[in-house]
């Protein structure tokens, strides 16, 4: 088995030691790039997802699992960062009041800043007004904004909200994406740009970084 099937199957299995000794492995020793190991944490969460949803895996599975994705991305970051281009822009990026689910957003930060973004990251559960204070500190070109489920429309059409009663919506373009959310919840709530996987969401970012720049 390849290194990063190896890579994957601890992460299903949340063996946290070895996805860590694999990680370091991959990157030292291995020319696996980034983009391929960013894609392989997340489809070893989809299939954690898939057996939790199919009854095989319990929260303790799914906790122990994500434990080895922090513990990874971790080892791996100083690595990705050594490809870091020229600042490819700024972004702050959270998850959505309501919402606790961080798994896909760390492996979204982790991606973004292995292509160079420079990411102010605020945690889960983020409250609107501390979305609005990060975008003006640190003069936001993007805001990633994570959503598992219907029940945080709300919470993201309320950021919408507050970034045009602060004359913010015009300099700061907004992405939304996380697990359950769709390309139809993102267009009523009215962001700029909406992705579900790593390629997807660095191809938009792109998209509207060059936007920003015409
Ligand atoms: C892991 C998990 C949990 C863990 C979270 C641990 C953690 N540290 O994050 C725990 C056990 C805590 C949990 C709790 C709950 N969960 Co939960 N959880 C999941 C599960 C199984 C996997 C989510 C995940 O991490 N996927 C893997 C990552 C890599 O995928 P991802 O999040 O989709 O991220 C990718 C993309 O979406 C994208 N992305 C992510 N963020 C962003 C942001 C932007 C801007 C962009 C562009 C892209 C992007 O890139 C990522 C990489 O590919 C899903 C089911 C599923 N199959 O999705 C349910 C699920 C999301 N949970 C669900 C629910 C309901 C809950 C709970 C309310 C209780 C419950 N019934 O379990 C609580 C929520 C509490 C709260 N207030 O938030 C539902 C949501 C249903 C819905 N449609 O509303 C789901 C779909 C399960 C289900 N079928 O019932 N959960």
């Amino acid at each position: 088995m390849e290194l990063i099937e190896q890579f994957q199957q601890a992460i299903v299995n949340g063996d946290a030691d070895r996805g860590a000794d694999l990680a370091e492995a991959m990157v030292t020793e291995a020319e696996v790039t980034p983009d391929e190991i960013m894609d392989s944490l997340a489809r070893a969460m989809e299939v954690v997802g898939g057996r939790y949803e199919t009854g095989e895996y319990f929260i303790p599975e799914m906790l122990r699992s994500a434990d080895a994705v922090e513990r990874s991305l971790a080892i791996l970051e100083p690595y990705l960062f050594k490809r870091r281009h020229d600042q490819a822009g700024v972004v702050v990026m959270g998850t959505v009041k309501g919402d606790i689910h961080n798994i896909g957003k760390n492996i979204i930060i982790s991606a973004l800043r292995a292509s160079g973004y420079e990411v102010h990251d605020l945690g889960v559960n983020v409250s609107t007004s501390k979305f609005i204070n990060k975008v003006k500190e640190v003069d936001a070109d993007l805001l990633l904004l994570s959503a598992f489920t219907t029940s945080t429309k709300p919470a993201l059409v309320d950021v919408i909200k507050a970034l045009e009663a602060e004359g913010l919506r015009e300099k700061v373009k907004v992405v939304s994406g996380g697990a359950s959310h769709s390309a139809e919840l993102a267009g009523e709530v009215g962001v700029d740009g909406f992705a579900s996987d790593v390629k997807s969401t660095l191809a938009v970012c792109r998209r509207l970084m060059d936007q920003r720049r015409e």
